[in-house]
């Protein structure tokens, strides 16, 4: 059975997003909070980012001004290798059905993570598209960003270029260096024409893969934690290393591997993969990208 409307389904391949709510159910949504509520009390008695992720890179991955009393837990790679919670939300949820109804039948997992601006934490997301990060054989690829907490106005929500799925893949290198993220000039005229997308909890932003974005800082005394799922259609396959490597990556969640490549023609700059984290490759801080 179908989980979005035929106006859903035709908003998303106009716009290249369309925000939808009960993409999980409330107990699913609360074994995500229990879960991700333990991981940040976890994270203040950590100094630097810790743990470990199938690639050896740091799990757990820490805002710059971290601290006990104010904790900045950004980035959790892989949450669906250490929480059943998170692994349901990702495989058996209605969110799964919402994504084959896009890019289906066949649907498969490419990677997860978790992206969190905690109250205070200056953890930002410069403005760029997916596709030149995670390039597949063809674009039927959809970023999923399930809400775990409200997202509001002002607590950090994703800010979208609705229809910029159609137009060019911008360059996320400048002058020889990988900044993972459009230049200025071209991120200000993005973010002149920009949406928010904001929601209940368990509300989900389906995202196509060239759709342009970026976010700002949460602003508030809430919480805004997003579990991000990236799935493809079952005949795309990924052309460069995945930059969030998961023992999940290939598992199809809707229908079943046919077995066959589809292929679009295009081109586009090899993506670097990341040294510590996608934050540290977005900072102007040469250090913070080494
Ligand atoms: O966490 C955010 O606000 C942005 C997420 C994002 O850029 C992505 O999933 O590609």
């Amino acid at each position: 059975m179908p989980a979005l409307t035929q106006e859903e389904i035709d908003a998303f391949w106009r716009d290249g997003v369309v925000t939808v709510t009960g993409a999980v159910t409330p107990e699913q949504l609360g074994g995500l909070k229990a879960d991700f509520d333990a991981w940040v009390e976890e994270s203040r008695d950590q100094t630097a980012p810790y743990g470990k992720a199938i690639d050896g890179r740091p799990r757990f991955d820490l805002q710059p001004g971290h601290t006990a009393d104010k904790p900045a837990l950004r980035r959790v790679q892989a949450p669906t290798e250490i929480s059943k919670a998170y692994f349901e939300a990702m495989a058996s949820s209605k969110m799964a059905v919402m994504v084959a109804d896009l890019i289906g039948p066949d649907v498969k997992l490419h990677h997860t993570k978790i992206n969190s601006k905690l109250p205070g934490a200056a953890t930002e997301v410069k403005w760029h598209q997916d596709f030149p990060f995670t390039p597949h054989s063809n674009s039927d690829v959809v970023t999923a960003l399930l809400m775990v907490d409200e997202v509001t106005p002002e607590n950090g929500p994703l800010e979208v270029l609705p229809g910029s799925h159609k137009g060019k893949l911008h360059s996320i290198w400048d002058d020889g260096v990988f900044t993972g993220a459009v230049d200025e000039a071209v991120a200000g005229e993005m973010q002149a024409n920009a949406v928010q997308s904001i929601g209940a909890a368990g509300s989900v932003c389906l995202m196509h893969t060239k759709l342009a974005h970026g976010s700002a800082p949460n602003r508030s005394v809430d919480p805004r934690t997003l579990f991000i799922c990236v799935y493809s259609a079952g005949d795309a396959v990924p052309l460069t290393p995945n930059p969030v490597p998961t023992e999940h990556e290939g598992l199809f969640v809707q229908g079943s591997d046919k077995g066959k490549i589809r292929a679009e023609a295009y081109e586009v700059e090899r993506p670097q993969y990341p040294k510590t984290s996608f934050f540290a490759q977005q900072s102007t801080e040469e250090s913070a990208r080494a």
